[in-house]
């Protein structure tokens, strides 16, 4: 891993040894993390607008919209992509945090860390339930809603990785062409 502030301009030499003349480079990541920031540093010019993030949650705003590809100076390719949506599953889990919350904080006596409550050894939330303190049925429909919630996710991750294949696909055909172009 190496760590680089485009704003101070600090780092850059560690990405000398991806930038070789010829290699391509494609940005990637959540929307904000600062992909264009970097490429307009990189090429030490505004070619890319770029957007502040949300200060209620620190999101990206999407700023990019489209893909593009750029030549640095030392003659390596650079893509900027747009941010990947991430699905707005992190708010429906902590939305379960937030409506389960006696569960969670049973939970905390639950001999795993990720006890899923359903059939592990040492569930505090089981034993909650079998000594009267916790309605059964409120259990029930936790279970009823992880599950719900776990099939999604997986759902969405599935799509990801089918959006991503499909995206990337276009980029050896676009290499193969650069190689070409290199040798008149
Ligand atoms: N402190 C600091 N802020 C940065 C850095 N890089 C980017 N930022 C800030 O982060 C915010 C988002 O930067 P962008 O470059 O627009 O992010 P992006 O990844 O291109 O986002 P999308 O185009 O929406 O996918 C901007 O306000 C940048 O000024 C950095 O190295 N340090
Ligand atoms: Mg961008
Ligand atoms: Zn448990």
């Amino acid at each position: 891993m190496v760590t680089v502030s485009a704003r101070e301009g600090s780092g850059f030499a560690a990405l000398d040894p991806f930038l070789a003349a010829g290699t391509m480079v494609v940005l990637v990541g959540s929307s904000g993390v600062g992909k264009s920031t970097l490429i307009n540093a990189l090429l030490h010019e505004e070619v890319q607008e770029t957007g502040d993030v949300r200060s209620c949650d620190e999101k990206g705003r999407h700023t990019t919209t489209v893909r593009q590809l750029f030549r640095l100076p030392g003659g390596a390719l650079v893509i900027d992509n747009p941010g990947i949506r991430e699905i707005q599953l992190g708010n429906a889990a902590a939305g379960m945090g937030e409506t389960f919350a006696d569960i969670a904080e049973l939970a905390e006596g639950c001999r795993y860390r990720d006890c899923r409550h359903d059939h592990e050894p040492g569930c505090a939330v089981r034993s909650a339930v079998e000594a009267g303190i916790l309605p059964k049925k409120r259990l029930e429909s936790y279970l009823r809603l992880t599950k719900e919630l776990e099939f999604y996710t997986e759902k969405n991750e599935i799509g990801l990785k089918r959006i991503e294949k499909k995206n990337y696909k276009w980029i050896g055909k676009a290499a193969k062409e650069f190689q070409k172009d290199k040798r008149y």
